[in-house]
């Protein structure tokens, strides 16, 4: 197969765009549909400081190298979970990366305030790995974002695709409100936006290694009940049987948004009395796990 652009060897067939591309024109390709995005939904400018959530993986890792190529001002932020057999690789993986590229990352590790991982935590407060893990990790976020503008995630086309999958089976119709690829600052919850959105998970792993980057290629061990994996494969059944099918469910959601706003229901926010995070109760979530943990 050749290239379409330059008649060269091939070395990607891209169904949903029905073209086939070579290295230098796929990465050409994949960065201008991202930058498209980051301009067209006005996510940040190049005045802005980004903090990159980053895990280690192909789409966050992939993230922060495509926006620090695109000259952005970035940053990295990692939190290691502590998670048995998996943590400690990505954290390594994170780090030889940022000394190769000469990125600033910022390192948390949950165990320095806890002295157990997210797993361990989990069984303590009997609650379910990744509810849990979910809550800290939002909340750490937030606060590292604190003295950025703007906080980036690498959420991709599938990621969104099967959350919204997840949002529309239980009928949430605050978390369907909810899911953009930007959502404004809130008081001080900075803006988070989710540059990946119309990138599948395909494309991004695609490039992350013509681009030469080295990272985590397993799942998360906590990772393998969790739904967003099953309704993954449901929907890879559907696009098999009907290509095209996810970037039309979720393209055709974002577009029914536009025309029929959904309405959230907005608890008003106050600051947690015991750490000044905006919540909607007098002490936040993340503030009662630590309270719990210490008795
Ligand atoms: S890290 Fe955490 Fe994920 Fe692992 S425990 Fe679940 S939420 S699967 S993105
Ligand atoms: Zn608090």
């Amino acid at each position: 197969m050749k290239c379409k652009v330059c008649k060269d060897k091939a070395e990607i067939y891209l169904r949903s765009h029905n073209i086939a591309l070579c290295r230098k024109d796929f990465i050409k390709f994949y960065e201008r549909r991202v930058m498209r995005s980051i301009e067209k939904l006005k996510m940040f400018t190049r005045g802005d400081k980004i903090l990159v959530a980053i895990s280690g993986g192909k789409d966050s890792l992939g993230l922060l190298h495509l926006l620090q190529k695109l000259e952005y001002d970035v940053t990295g932020y990692y939190i290691n979970l502590g998670i048995d057999g998996y943590s400690d690789v990505s954290q390594n993986k994170v780090k030889a990366f940022s000394h190769s590229r000469g990125i600033l990352i910022i390192i948390e590790d949950i165990r320095v305030a806890w002295d157990s991982g997210i797993g361990e935590l989990a069984k303590r407060v009997r609650r379910p790995p990744c509810s849990l893990c979910g809550m800290v990790k939002r909340y750490l976020m937030n606060r590292a974002a604190v003295k950025f503008d703007v906080m980036a995630t690498g959420h991709n086309q599938d990621d969104e695709t099967a959350t919204l999958l997840g949002n529309l089976l239980r009928w949430d119709e605050g978390y369907l409100a909810r899911q953009s690829p930007v959502l404004k600052q809130k008081g001080s919850l900075k803006k988070r936006v989710k540059p990946l959105s119309f990138i599948t998970e395909r494309e991004s792993a695609a490039y992350a290694l013509m681009e030469g980057i080295d990272y985590i290629m397993e799942e998360c061990p906590l990772a393998k009940r969790a739904t967003s994996l099953f309704y993954k494969g449901i929907l890879n059944q559907l696009e098999e049987r009907m290509p095209g099918a996810k970037s039309r469910f979720f393209n055709g959601f974002l577009e029914y948004q536009k025309s029929h706003p959904l309405v959230e229901e907005e608890e008003p926010l106050v600051a947690c009395v015991r750490c000044g995070y905006l919540t909607t109760s007098e002490v936040c979530n993340f503030c009662r796990l630590e309270e719990k943990i210490k008795h």
